[in-house]
């Protein structure tokens, strides 16, 4: 197996697969997105063979278009029931009948829900959950696989010097674990998924040996249509949290293996295993399963003893050493350290690869002209991080020589980083050394909530709503033109001024209790206080996919950080002046800023965290000498960190909590303090929601069936708690009935002291009718509630 990568951005260099997707979805013709698709594909494979990827198999054929998970999910041929009832048949996703059907399993359509989207491991992107019904055959397109490869061998012929390209896949171990079971019999009547009721969760793990079969039929097509190596991809190997026992996935991932490896036509087998340690009961069983190459992350997972290699004797290894994850060049000392102590402790065959897919990170770093040029000198996007696999590379074949220029560049470029002056700010260090326990905590919880009801008068059940409201296009126009410089300062801020008087109006006119400012300025909001913190630089075309065709610029956070000036206080105190009702100031927690921007590698994260939560202290401390009396600190990406590795998780919650705790604990008793976290799985970080002591905490419930409010009740959570109501990713306006419902559920399980009445999240995706409709019904459903609780003795 040669130098390789593990894949490569799919969006497109000018976002053409993004903006392709966008316009077949508004009613365009899909032969325009074929054409997209066959353009980047052609596009990619010369220009990988141009960035020095020649040999035959080191180019990835990435196909999926959307996603990896999804795209095996067709591959097999997998429709979910309430697909097939809608008319939808398996398909190859590179056809015209394939894409409508990825776009609706992805999309839904009128009367079908999508699959559901989650977290991608420990990274901000996010798959489509594969659904297993238990009446459901899998069915390998053998066909589609077959032609798409022959596309690819043909592109590459034409573009990248006829090298055989790589073709890649998900493992079939990786693509149980990433899915869930679902049960028939659990199927809601409205034609939604349904929560798996009555099939376990872990049964879906019954299937690997149907599935099993699917894939080597794949692997025999794959090996008829000329592909010499197949990338297995399986990341799931990563993580030891999941609901199978570990024991039962190795047994289960040795004997697909071993089936694959004893097909007599197949292509050589690569099994890379990113975004940790593969450990070593994986390597063992890969290993003797026998299988040509393993692929190891070393960014995020640890280089195995000579023991752990032992069994993959004779077999390829790809060190993982440049990273997927990062934005920064690769430290060459450190990652030829690496290969070297690889090569002593492996009896066999070393070569170089990304520890992950570059799908993580943005195109190309060249074309950031707009940054100061010593930090552009720092990032390596995915180009350069090619660049820097064949370099490494050479370390390997001609020696440590090849590297000497490269590896002097890089170390006078590191001295230069450490002392550049916006990297080590010495009053950030100091102030961070200075900091005690007690800046870490807050007044007694009781002695707080007798001072907050008496400042701020609030009926059972409050009414709030998240923070942002619709992001009109005349919003999104004036924040154009303002970037343009068409529009001045003056004209901006009166611009935002008028839309935040706009929206206190409707609010007051809703009745809800306590109103927001709604976040006219916010673009993106982790994008919004890098841009008004120093320490982050942004970039103009570093776009990464989130999700679908959707797709984010992470800031960059290089430097120390620290706040130079105010940043949301006047927006929150003009928007206070227009009410009596009490409006709470908005800011985005520690974690997560961290969490959706690419971050520093010379220093702990647990440091970086603290920097950043010492800033958000001073804006807390603003807000409140500003008079507002509620502030919200929002850690939606709280639980998108914690560590893949069980064990790791304590010692993140620890410094995750910890630093929340030092942005907010300015707060003084009678200022109540909200948070907000995002995604349905909470039973896992309930201790450290408890722990970030928060007065008021609201979390997205409803799209798990409200079971949250019953595993917060268990745990004995007595602080202020706001579970979503109705799920805003929908445009469908909730009935005041099913709220009545929820509140109700809400008030009985838990303390109705401690009750509040929201959303599930921010609005700012929404309308501004059906926000107001669903905000008319969750006032009217709060009320009936609030008369029912008044009656109760
Ligand atoms: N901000 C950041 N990260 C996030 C979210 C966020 N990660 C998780 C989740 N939310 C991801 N959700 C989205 C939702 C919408 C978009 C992207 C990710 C989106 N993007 C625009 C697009 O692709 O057209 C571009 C946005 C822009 O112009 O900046 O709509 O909220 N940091
Ligand atoms: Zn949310």
């Amino acid at each position: 197996l040669p130098a390789t990568v593990l894949g490569y951005p799919r969006i497109g260099p000018n976002r053409e697969i993004k903006k392709a997707l966008e316009a077949h979805w508004r009613g365009g013709d899909v032969a325009a997105l074929r054409e997209a698709i066959h353009a980047h594909r052609s596009r990619t494979l010369g220009h990988l063979a141009g960035l020095g990827l020649e040999a035959d198999s080191a180019i990835p054929a990435d196909g999926a278009v959307i996603d990896q998970v999804l795209d095996a999910s067709v591959l097999l041929g997998l429709v979910p029931r309430r697909f097939r009832e809608a008319g939808f048949s398996a398909a190859s996703p590179d056809t015209g009948e394939g894409l409508a059907l990825v776009s609706a399993l992805a999309r839904g359509t009128s009367t079908v829900e999508p699959l559901e989207l989650t977290k991608w491991f420990d990274t901000n992107y996010h798959y489509y959950v594969p659904e297993i019904e238990p009446d459901v055959a899998f069915s390998a397109q053998t066909d589609a696989v077959a032609e798409r490869y022959r596309t690819f061998r043909d592109l590459a012929a034409e573009t990248a010097g006829g090298s055989l390209p790589r073709p890649t896949l998900l493992g079939p171990v990786s693509f149980l674990l990433l899915a869930k079971a679902v049960g028939a019999e659990s199927q809601a009547p409205d034609g939604t998924a349904g929560d798996g009721g009555t099939v376990p969760q872990a049964s879906r793990f019954d299937r690997l040996d149907e599935l099993v079969t699917a894939y080597s039929t794949l692997l025999r097509a794959l090996h008829d249509a000329g592909a010499a190596w197949v990338q297995l991809e399986e990341p799931a190997l990563a993580s030891d949290g999941w609901d199978v026992p570990r024991e039962q996935i190795v047994t289960g991932l040795r004997t697909a293996y071993t089936a694959f490896a004893g097909l007599t036509a197949r292509p050589a087998l690569f099994v890379p295993v990113s975004y940790g340690t593969a450990g070593d009961d994986a390597l063992a069983a890969l290993g003797a399963a026998g299988v040509e190459a393993v692929g190891l992350d070393l960014e995020r997972g640890a280089l195995p003893a000579k023991e752990g290699l032992a069994p993959l004797a004779g077999r390829t290894v790809a060190a993982g050493v440049v990273g997927g994850l990062n934005v920064w060049r690769t430290d060459v000392a450190r990652a030829a350290g690496l290969l070297d102590q690889l090569r002593e402790r492996h009896e066999g065959p070393v070569t170089v690869s990304s520890s992950t897919s570059l799908l993580h990170v943005p195109h190309d770093a060249a074309r950031e002209t707009q940054l100061d040029p010593q930090v552009a000198g720092w990032l390596a996007f995915a180009d350069q991080k090619v660049g820097e696999v064949l370099a490494l590379a050479g370390h390997l074949t001609a020696g440590p020589d090849a590297l000497e220029g490269l590896r002097a560049d890089d170390a006078s470029r590191r001295r230069l980083r450490e002392r550049h002056p916006q990297v080590r700010v010495e009053a950030v260090r100091r102030r961070l050394d200075e900091v005690l326990p007690e800046d870490r905590r807050r007044a007694a919880a009781e002695h707080r909530r007798a001072a907050q009801e008496a400042a701020l008068d609030l009926p059972p059940l409050p009414t709030t709503t998240i923070g942002s409201f619709p992001q009109t296009s005349e919003i999104r126009r004036v924040r154009a033109a303002h970037r343009r410089g068409a529009l001045d300062q003056q004209g901006y801020e009166e611009a935002i001024r008028g839309q935040i008087a706009d929206c206190i109006r409707r609010q007051e006119d809703l009745g809800l209790d306590v109103l927001v400012h709604g976040e006219a300025e916010r673009n993106d909001m982790v994008q919004y206080f890098a841009e008004n913190l120093e320490g982050f630089i942004t970039t103009t075309h570093g776009w990464v996919q989130s999700y679908g065709s959707r797709c984010l610029r992470p800031p960059i956070l290089f430097g120390d950080v620290h706040r130079p000036a105010p940043i949301t206080v006047e927006w929150t105190r003009y928007a206070a002046s227009l009410t009596r009702r009490p409006v709470k100031g908005m800011l985005t927690g520690p974690v997560t800023i961290l969490a959706w921007s690419f971050v520093r590698d010379d220093q702990p994260l647990a440091a970086t965290a603290d920097q950043i939560a010492l800033a958000l202290r001073d804006e807390v401390e603003d807000l409140q000498a500003a008079g507002t009396r509620i502030i919200q600190v929002d850690e939606p990406a709280l639980r998108e960190l914690l560590p893949l590795q069980v064990a790791h998780r304590p010692e993140y919650l620890r410094w995750s909590v910890e630093s929340f705790r030092l942005a907010t604990s300015a707060a003084k008793p009678d200022t109540q303090l909200h948070t907000h976290l995002c995604y349905s799985e909470f039973e896992t970080v309930i201790d450290a929601i408890d722990a970030l002591d928060a007065d008021v905490t609201t979390l997205e419930a409803s799209r798990s069936g409200f079971e949250v409010v019953t595993a917060l009740a268990e745990h004995g959570f007595s602080r202020g708690i706001g579970p979503g109501v109705w799920d805003i990713h929908s445009p469908r306006v909730p009935g005041v009935d099913e709220l009545i419902e929820r509140l109700r559920l809400a008030a009985e399980v838990l303390d109705p002291q401690i009750a509040w009445s929201n959303p599930d999240c921010g609005l700012k995706t929404r309308g501004w009718e059906e926000t107001e409709a669903s905000l008319r019904h969750l006032v009217n459903a709060t009320a009936v509630v609030r008369a029912e609780l008044a009656r109760v003795p």
